[in-house]
């Protein structure tokens, strides 16, 4: 497990029940080459944590927090009404939800001066806040930038591919 002083990405969950989709995230910053913080935290079930982790994230060196929850799903708010930090949310369709509608909504319509970068529902914008927050990154660090350009050029290469297979 990664400490919070020693990663520029922190991942928080709002429930175990998250992990599985949040894997894809983890595993596309791994593959960038960046070990993320993981932390499960509730912005209901446990308020005092979640405070506690947005007003030290800055100063323990997280540059982007990625927050994902389900229902109704406030921990990315929280966080970013906490935090000057950039703060990715995904929302993600929790078991006895509305298919990730409700998480949706929740994230994304943040009253105006406390953004929140949202991105799909589900396992596209867990992988997506991934891309997001090394993009971010990447604006002062060449060697993510040079890691982020192959990547899409690979991204690329594979739907020109496939476009010729069928020809
Ligand atoms: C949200 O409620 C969590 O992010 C999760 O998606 C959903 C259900 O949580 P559990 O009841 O599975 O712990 O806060």
């Amino acid at each position: 497990m990664v400490s919070e002083k020693s990663t520029p990405v922190a991942i928080v969950m709002g429930s175990h029940s998250d992990m599985d989709v949040m894997k894809s995230c983890i595993r596309q910053l791994e593959d960038f080459g960046i070990e993320p913080a993981v932390r499960i935290i509730s912005a209901h079930r446990t308020p005092d944590v979640a405070a506690q982790f947005a007003d030290n994230a800055a100063k323990n060196g997280i540059k982007v927090i990625i927050a994902a929850a389900g229902m109704a799903a406030h921990l990315a708010g929280a966080l970013a009404g906490r935090t000057t930090l950039p703060v990715i949310g995904v929302p993600l369709a929790a078991k006895g939800g509305l298919d990730g509608i409700d998480a949706l909504l929740s994230t994304v319509q943040m009253p105006p001066g406390v953004p929140v970068a949202t991105v799909a529902i589900g396992k596209a914008g867990a992988k997506n806040a991934a891309v997001l927050a090394v993009q971010i990154l990447a604006l002062g660090d060449e060697k993510l930038a040079k890691k982020l350009a192959q990547f899409k050029d690979a991204q690329a290469k594979k739907v020109i591919e496939k476009d010729a297979s069928i020809q």
